[in-house]
């Protein structure tokens, strides 16, 4: 009952505060007019000034069609941010019919193999758009729109020179059309106008995959910021030919941030706050979907020995921040800058920035066994999620560090 609640806060501070203002002001008015004036003159005049009031107020204050958020203007080339306040009614009208997911978050190790062969093909990707409920942080409620279930979407690995097929399938269950825009797809909207799905409907582009390097995708349909702000987005990696050089494990993460009415920590089921989304607040900035994702020892655990070779490929699906990328306690023996593979690869550094709507492409080297915890560098947003850790088993190396290790706790 928890989201009804919030949703009832929400409305009852929205609508009817303006209702029970206008009734408040008219009253006090009367009482006050009434001691000067007879009740006719009196009431006449509480008619006429909250009348006035009424006149002049409601154009500009009250929400156009009850859109979601009240009292918002915007410019972009197609449709609003706000979400309509019908969107909100047929979300608790179909609550019952959107999958409730345990997990949002996308497992870190589930990456694609490395391509070996040296042809290139036609390959097939099938994507199904779907809006879930599942947990953003511990009994904070979110309804999050995906590609196949979970933020981010699935990880795509083609080559370069690929006849890729994509089949996006928008599940009946959806509210909203979806479709996909690929950075690593040229033509226009990245194939967006060509995968726009109404919910039910299935869509197809086929495009060749011209240049390597890894890729933001990301849903487009108006508002595109409002629907990456719900967890649509993923990567895909055109693999240069010849490959990538080899590593011993590979991990897929994303940076993304979630906009809700309730602050920081507020339990139940969050509403979009679009107008923090225009201010680029969010009350989330989360690894992989949700707060914790990645910092568990069990769940989508993180784990590597001793003298493997890391790669990560991070992705920042935004809708807002750029990140600055860091390992603490590593330094990136490679770092493809802005994700490109084509250009010789910056060595040896401590933290890369990556712009919303891009990515990076690490790797480093771990030497002595712990935690590693991975960060947006601008700290602040470790506190509203932006963290995990990667787990290093193995023998200690007196060689390089040495010292009694303390348990890091708060103050
Ligand atoms: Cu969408």
């Amino acid at each position: 009952m928890l989201w009804l609640v919030s949703l009832l806060s929400y409305i009852f501070v929205q609508t009817l505060g303006l209702v029970i203002a206008f009734t408040a002001a008219a009253i006090l008015l009367y009482v006050i007019l009434r001691k000067f004036h007879s009740r006719f003159a009196a009431m006449l005049s509480v008619l006429v000034l909250v009348g006035i009031s009424i006149f002049f107020y409601v154009p500009n204050g009250l929400p156009q069609g009850f859109e979601y958020t009240a009292f918002l203007t915007t410019y972009g080339p197609a449709g609003s941010p706000a979400l309509p306040f019908k969107n909100v009614i047929q979300f608790f009208l179909h609550f019952n019919s959107f999958e409730k997911v345990s997990d949002i978050a996308r497992d870190p190790n589930d990456v694609p193999p490395p391509i070996t062969r040296t042809a290139t093909t036609t390959d097939h990707v099938s994507i199904t758009a779907k809006e879930v409920i599942s947990e953003l942080a511990p009994g904070v409620y979110q309804n999050f729109w995906t590609f196949d279930g979970t933020v981010p979407g699935p990880f795509i690995r083609v080559m370069e020179g690929d006849t890729v097929v994509v089949t996006l399938h928008n599940d009946a269950t959806s509210l909203h059309p979806h479709t996909i825009d690929f950075h690593a797809v040229i033509g226009p909207g990245g194939g967006a106008s060509v995968l726009l799905a109404q919910p039910g409907e299935t869509k197809t582009l086929t495009f060749t995959a011209l240049h390597p390097g890894l890729y933001v995708y990301h849903c487009a349909s108006p508002n595109a910021a409002t629907h990456m702000a719900h967890g649509q987005y993923g990567l895909i990696l055109v693999e240069p030919k010849g490959g990538l050089p080899k590593v011993d494990k590979e991990l897929y993460v994303m940076q993304g941030e979630f906009y809700t009415t309730g602050t920081l920590g507020k339990k139940g089921l969050q509403i979009f706050d679009t107008r923090a989304m225009l201010d680029g607040q969010p009350q989330y900035i989360v690894f992989n979907g949700r707060t914790g994702a990645l910092t568990s020892t069990t769940t989508n655990a993180m784990r590597v020995n001793v003298g493997e070779k890391v790669r990560m490929y991070f992705g920042n699906g935004g809708v807002n921040l750029v990140s600055s990328f860091h390992v603490i306690g590593e330094i990136f023996d490679h770092v493809y800058q802005e994700a490109s593979l084509t250009s010789v690869p910056l060595t040896d550094v401590q933290t890369t920035v990556v712009p919303a709507g891009g990515a990076t492409v690490v790797d480093f080297t771990p030497l002595v066994p712990g935690n590693y915890v991975l960060v947006d560098h601008a700290l602040a947003r470790m506190d509203r999620g932006a963290w995990g850790v990667l787990h290093v088993d193995g023998p200690a190396n007196g060689d390089i560090f040495r010292g009694e290790q303390q348990q890091m706790a708060g103050h």
